[in-house]
């Protein structure tokens, strides 16, 4: 899968790009993400990409041209790329939304700052309008590599047998407690069963406590 990512701070994207899972797909070339400075598609000396918004009001907005000409030139080399802008506005991105996405070959990410794009963007450019969750954030990029990370541990090869993890949310369920090394601590002690050696029941007990978790702190997950 190949990620293009239209941003103003593209330095950000270190932060998944040089270590952890996304790396290593990186390195094994299950994985692909380039980013784009936007500023380098502006049409003024002073590399501005935003202006005020009309009708008045605080912040800025940005703008039609650079966003659209970057994407112009991300399609030269892939005609097919899904277009999807992180947004507060957007569908909520969920396990099963990151499924979905895992299928297509590529995908660019629009990345807001200041009040966000012109509408216009959204109307002609844009296939879909994706949110993380309902909270204020200072720019799309930390919702782009949340995004990124979900949707890159759904393709085949990409998480390690270390990375494992999947089957928890793959249920629909949160997870359930786990413990290592040592066997007390502070008067604290494992479950006993985890020592039993005993791996069908084991394997109960998890699931057991994993829809007693779900219960106890995601009534909405255990209604779906
Ligand atoms: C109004 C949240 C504004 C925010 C209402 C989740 C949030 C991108 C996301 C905002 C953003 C609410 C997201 C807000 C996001 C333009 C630049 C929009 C950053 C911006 C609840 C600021 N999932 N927020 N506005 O946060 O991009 O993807």
């Amino acid at each position: 899968m190949r990620f293009d990512v239209i941003t103003l701070f593209p330095e950000m994207f270190s932060a998944i790009k040089d270590e952890g899972v996304i790396a290593r797909g990186i390195k094994k070339s299950l994985l692909l993400i380039n980013t784009w400075q936007l500023r380098d598609f502006s049409h003024n000396k002073h590399r501005n990409i935003d202006d005020a918004p009309y009708g008045g009001g605080a912040g800025m907005v940005m703008q039609v041209k650079p966003i659209r000409d970057c994407i112009g030139k991300i399609k030269q080399d892939n005609p097919k790329t899904k277009v999807i802008y992180l947004s507060p506005q957007g569908e909520r991105l969920t396990h099963d939304l990151a499924k979905e996405l895992s299928s297509l070959d590529s995908i660019t990410l629009l990345c807001g700052r200041y009040e966000g794009v012109d509408e216009r963007i959204i109307e002609h450019d844009v296939d879909r309008e994706i949110s993380i969750g309902d909270y204020v954030i200072s720019g799309g990029e930390l919702a782009a590599m949340v995004l990124i990370d979900a949707v890159s541990r759904q393709i085949p090869g990409v998480l390690g047998n270390q990375d494992s993890l999947d089957d928890s949310f793959a249920n629909g369920l949160l997870d359930y407690p786990h413990y290592t090394r040592p066997e007390e601590v502070d008067g604290q002690v494992v479950p006993k069963i985890l020592l039993s050696g005993h791996q069908a029941n084991i394997e109960a007990w998890r699931q057991a406590q994993a829809i007693q978790n779900t219960q106890k702190k995601r009534k909405d997950l255990v209604k779906k």
